[in-house]
């Protein structure tokens, strides 16, 4: 297939839920696309996947090494070199015990990974997006960015880190090809759960159970959506939940 004039979507963290599902949406639309992500064998199977219908490059990346980060800028083939659409969403919680009780090794891991790394990869590729007529960074945040729960403490502070950093880039970005959105997701349904309940699966089965989540595919639409907007219009930020889920009334602990 001719490939030519479609832009190219690097998307971080497609080995799993939206990143995954986002793949296979562009890649549907005959996008050409970049898949990063740390698990070789998962990219390696989904290139497989979807190689027959779009142009595919995979690279194993950590986004938490800015060195390593440099070194696959540098290696993305000419072919896939006009990235525009450029998918942040690799991330992840850890535990949901109060923030006496948490790890500081899973905090760190948190602001590593959704903070760190985020602006790692931004800053890598913010060079090549700037060249374009018109690029897209959509950002996977969160509710946790907006509103607080308990549990919550460091993944809703990195979250709202993203929000903010989204916001600052359409500042730096207004009147340039570049456009920014924050995507604010509530419950969904994917790995998420299993990684911040580290492997209990009895925990990740109790939470989606009944709850109607949203769906990796109902992330990938909203995210398709977004950058399928002409030019000239900027999606600032979505927040979206499931119909099931609403904030909860601000609680009074009596005494
Ligand atoms: P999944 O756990 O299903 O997917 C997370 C993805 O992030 C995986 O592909 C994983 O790949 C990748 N990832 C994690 N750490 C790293 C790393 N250090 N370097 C590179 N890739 C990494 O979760 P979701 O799809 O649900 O989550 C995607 C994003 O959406 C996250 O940022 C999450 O915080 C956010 N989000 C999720 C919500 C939910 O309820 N599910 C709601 C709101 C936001 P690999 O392990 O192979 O590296
Ligand atoms: C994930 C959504 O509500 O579990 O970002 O924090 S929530």
């Amino acid at each position: 297939m001719n490939t030519k004039l479609m832009p190219t979507v690097l998307i971080t963290g497609a080995t799993s839920g939206f990143g995954l599902a986002t793949a296979k949406k562009f890649a549907q639309h005959g996008y050409p696309l970049i898949i990063t992500g740390r698990r070789k064998e998962r990219l390696q199977k989904l290139s497989d996947q979807l190689s027959p219908i779009t142009d595919v490059f995979f690279y194993q990346l950590d986004v938490r090494d800015s060195e390593a980060i440099k070194t696959f800028t540098q290696a993305i083939p000419d072919n896939f070199k006009q990235v525009s659409i450029l998918v942040n969403n690799a991330g992840l919680a850890l535990g949901t015990e109060s923030a006496d009780k948490a790890s500081l090794d899973d905090w760190h891991t948190m602001i590593d990974t959704n903070v760190t790394g985020l602006v790692n990869v931004t800053h890598s590729l913010l060079p090549i997006l700037r060249k374009q007529a018109s690029a897209s960074i959509i950002n996977l945040a969160s509710i946790a960015a907006n509103w607080s729960y308990p549990g919550s403490h460091v993944y809703g502070a990195s979250k709202a880190f993203v929000a903010q950093f989204s916001r600052n880039l359409r500042s730096d970005f207004a009147g340039t090809g570049v456009r920014v959105t924050s995507l604010e997701p509530g419950l969904s349904e994917s790995e998420f759960s299993l990684v911040r309940f580290k492997g209990d699966k009895e925990k990740y089965q109790q939470i989606y159970n009944n709850a109607d989540a949203l769906q990796p595919e109902d992330i990938a639409n909203i995210i398709f959506w977004i950058a399928e907007q002409p030019a000239h219009i900027n999606i600032n930020s979505i927040e979206v939940m499931p119909t099931s889920q609403a904030w909860d009334n601000f609680k009074i602990i009596k005494h």
